[in-house]
């Protein structure tokens, strides 16, 4: 009997391969084979990696050559195939947004109508003018659109923007923004039960990795007599341990706390006499 296994698809190389990478490997999943080849596959986990071309994700996962697939969601738009989202996964973050050079005097969307919009992705952009009632000619370009207008192929483009400093130095400025964009972890809609099961156990692991990345774990020397304010600051999981200290006015205190309130809970802490604060990262997080 060969045991069940799930193909992942994922990017051969590209801004999404070392990310998705590495999230197996935050997941406990080694794979035997470098990026270089075609296949990979791993022994922590019935998984078998396919590297593709980021365009010919969704394709092969509609198919079911592949039962997943990480790639990004404006991806997924663009070729509307018919897949699943399983998972949002949080990184290659970016946006698809209009831009036009920096001297047009832009009013409002309106100064598409009857112009020339560079873009890979024209089934997004033809869905976002017909939305907005406005007629322009789409040119599709595969890659390099920043510099249509500067050539004269066109008056504007549509492109994905991270920082915006390809823009910058396109001398282009963004005008609209039209859709976010993330890696997502999408699947076939006829897996079998056996491989729903086993992508299931995936996107457990990655909610666990996703958790701790989110949190830290801090501990901290506090004073009893703010102690009851101090824990109303780091509520923890289910309420944080209090440990005794030598000096009967402290006490040691071990919570979990969001990233992102980090610097503010810090200092509402030391305000409260808090010291000797340690904060370390989480491996993984389980409720
Ligand atoms: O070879 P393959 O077809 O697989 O790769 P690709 O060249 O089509 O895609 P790749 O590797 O460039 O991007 C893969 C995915 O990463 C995209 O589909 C997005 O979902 C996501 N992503 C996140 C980005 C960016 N950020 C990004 N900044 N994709 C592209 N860019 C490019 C953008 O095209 C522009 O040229 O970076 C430039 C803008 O960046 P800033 O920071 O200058 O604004
Ligand atoms: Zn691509």
């Amino acid at each position: 009997m060969t045991m069940e296994k799930i193909r992942i698809a994922i990017q051969k190389s590209g801004r999404l391969s070392e990310k998705s990478l590495a999230l197996f490997t935050e997941c406990g999943i080694n794979l035997t084979a470098g990026s270089g080849k075609l296949m990979a596959d791993s022994a922590d986990f019935p998984i078998e990696v396919l590297f593709l071309r980021d365009d010919d994700i969704p394709q092969y996962v509609a198919d079911g050559v592949a039962d997943v697939g990480i790639v990004g969601e404006n991806v997924v738009k663009e070729k509307h195939k018919t897949i699943d989202i399983a998972e949002r996964l949080g990184f290659g973050r970016c946006r698809l947004a209009l831009a036009v050079p920096k001297i047009v005097n832009y009013t409002d969307v309106t100064y598409f109508e009857g112009k020339k919009i560079a873009t890979s992705y024209p089934d997004i952009l033809d869905e976002y003018l017909k939305k907005k009632g406005v007629n322009a000619e789409i040119h599709e370009i595969s890659g390099s659109v920043e510099i249509a207008p500067g050539i004269g192929l066109a008056d504007g483009i549509f492109d994905i923007v991270s920082s915006g400093s390809t823009l910058f130095s396109n001398n282009l400025k963004e005008v609209e923004l039209v859709m976010n964009s993330e890696a997502l972890l999408v699947a076939n809609q006829k897996l079998t039960e056996a491989k729903r099961k086993i992508m299931n156990d995936l996107i457990f692991r990655i909610r666990a990795v996703q958790k701790a990345r989110r949190n830290k774990y801090i501990i901290l020397n506090a004073p009893v007599k703010n102690l009851d304010e101090i824990v109303r600051v780091i509520p923890g999981m289910k309420s944080p341990s209090v440990v005794p200290l030598m000096d009967k006015g402290w006490v040691s205190i071990r919570s979990v706390i969001a990233e992102k309130d980090f610097w503010e809970i810090i200092e509402r802490i030391q305000e409260l006499g808090a010291q000797g604060i340690l904060v370390i990262p989480i491996e993984k997080m389980i409720i």
